[in-house]
């Protein structure tokens, strides 16, 4: 089915986050999250869905953990729900929240997957938003305590421990462009929030490698090369600044020592406030770094604007279908940032309107979205890049943001009346392309 071959030890996972399918939000002792406010306010999801049930992974994670067992898989990818296991974000852990987890851990030991956890996919407790939230600096301490309890806990049984996930999302999404909790408005803001989400990861970083634990610490940015419309002065500009603003906003900080030059000036007064040392702590030195790939961004400066060419079509999220772009995007991050450290690809997938039809979901279209960026992905290892897994977003259709349930993202169908699971023509064609990795031409 394909002529790819990765390395023997090539890690080949799913990725998941809390409350994207975790539902029981009320039960087990769990605090209120942000996201739970964010979808009681009226117009905010589209679908005006929320999580309370989703795909009910609280009570069923004993099955889907057996669905990633049957598919062959090495590795799960998830994150834990601060809420749940300090229910204020600050004081009290919840034994009961980390007993889910623990549980969780549990069954993936007896199926031989390893655990790949994510300390923050953006379910912040209410309790700190109240409080400011990513605006007040204090957050970032809060962050580190919470991050060096679950290292003790589970830091020498998870494989890796990944601060933020995509904390470009948090910060704008979530602060300037309204649509994702907490839903403001604020460029000053967001780019404060940048800044601390940032901080926090270095503090949090910090406080795990204090532990000695065996796991490996990183944290995931959500990536785009930027390409230009046309060669003109103006359209390279632009792509650069995009560039900037989307992947070296967190690159840099991280793995240069500063703010990107461009962007900064461009934001001018509302850049953000940064106090002497903060670069040293945001710069520790991290195991791995975890790329999520989903589009390229296109930068045309005419009015009207050009269009990119989308020969490969678009996702039901309306995102160009480009693999070039990631082994673009990691040539480009690799030349770009000598000191990198090993990649793990933690998201790439598409959405899809799919249905069961006959007891089968038919979804070509994520099956080929797939081998496509695999393809591509392996272009940029030939070309040196040090990439070591793959997790495909999603496992589950579930709950998509601001989108609700309307964007189905899974290799595995949920139907939400009735919480049956099944597995799409994609998910048969990950676990075929997967075994066919682990039988050999390795030469
Ligand atoms: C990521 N954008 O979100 C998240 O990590 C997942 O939770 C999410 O389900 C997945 O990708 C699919 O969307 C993104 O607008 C949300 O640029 C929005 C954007 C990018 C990533």
């Amino acid at each position: 089915m394909s002529s790819l071959v990765f390395p023997r030890d090539f890690v080949w996972g799913v990725a998941t986050s809390s409350f994207q399918i975790e539902g029981a939000t009320t039960e087990g002792g769990r605090g209120a999250s942000i996201w739970d406010t964010f979808c009681a306010t009226p117009g905010k999801i589209i679908d005006g869905t929320d999580g309370t049930v989703v795909c009910d992974h609280y009570h069923r994670y004993k099955e889907d953990v057996a669905i990633m067992a049957d598919l062959g898989l090495d590795a799960y990818r998830f994150s834990i729900a601060w809420p749940r296991v300090q229910p204020a974000g600050s004081g009290a852990w919840n034994e009961e929240g980390f007993k889910f987890y623990e549980n969780l851990l549990d069954e993936l030991d007896a199926k031989g997957l390893k655990a790949h956890v994510t300390l923050y996919h953006w379910d912040l407790p209410q309790a700190l938003q109240d409080l400011g939230g990513w605006g007040n600096r204090e957050t970032a301490y809060r962050f580190a305590e919470y991050a060096a309890e679950v290292g003790r806990r589970f830091g020498n049984r998870v494989a890796s421990i990944a601060t933020h996930n995509e904390p470009w999302c948090t910060a704008y999404l979530g602060n300037f462009h309204g649509r994702f909790a907490p839903g403001f408005t604020d460029i000053a803001l967001a780019n404060q929030v940048s800044h601390h989400l940032l901080l926090s990861h270095g503090l949090g970083i910090k406080a795990l490698r204090e532990l000695g634990i065996s796991a490996q610490l990183g944290i995931v940015l959500n990536q785009s090369d930027a390409d230009p419309a046309t060669d003109s002065a103006a359209d390279k500009r632009q792509a650069q600044l995009e560039y900037e603003n989307f992947t070296g906003w967190f690159m840099d900080p991280i793995f240069k020592g500063h703010y990107p030059p461009l962007a900064l000036e461009v934001y001018g007064d509302a850049a953000p406030k940064v106090e002497p040392g903060d670069f040293e702590i945001i710069g520790q030195k991290i195991d791995f770094l975890g790329v999520n790939y989903y589009f390229r961004a296109w930068c045309s400066t005419q009015n009207p604007p050009i269009e990119p060419p989308r020969a490969l079509g678009i996702t039901d999220m309306g995102w160009e279908i480009y693999p070039k772009g990631l082994t673009d995007l990691l040539v480009r991050i690799n030349r770009e940032y000598p000191n990198l450290p090993p990649i793990l690809i933690t998201e790439n997938g598409m959405a899809n309107p799919d249905r069961v039809e006959d007891g089968a979901v038919h979804d070509p279209q994520r099956s080929q979205f797939l081998q496509q960026h695999l393809s591509a992905l392996k272009d940029a290892m030939d070309q040196g890049v040090d990439v070591r897994g793959y997790f495909e977003w999603s496992l589950l259709d579930n709950f998509e943001w601001d989108s609700g349930l309307s964007k189905r993202f899974g290799i595995v169908h949920v139907d939400y009346d009735t919480q049956k699971r099944t597995l799409k023509d994609s998910a048969h064609w990950y676990r075929e392309f997967v075994s066919q990795q682990k039988r050999g031409n390795h030469g």
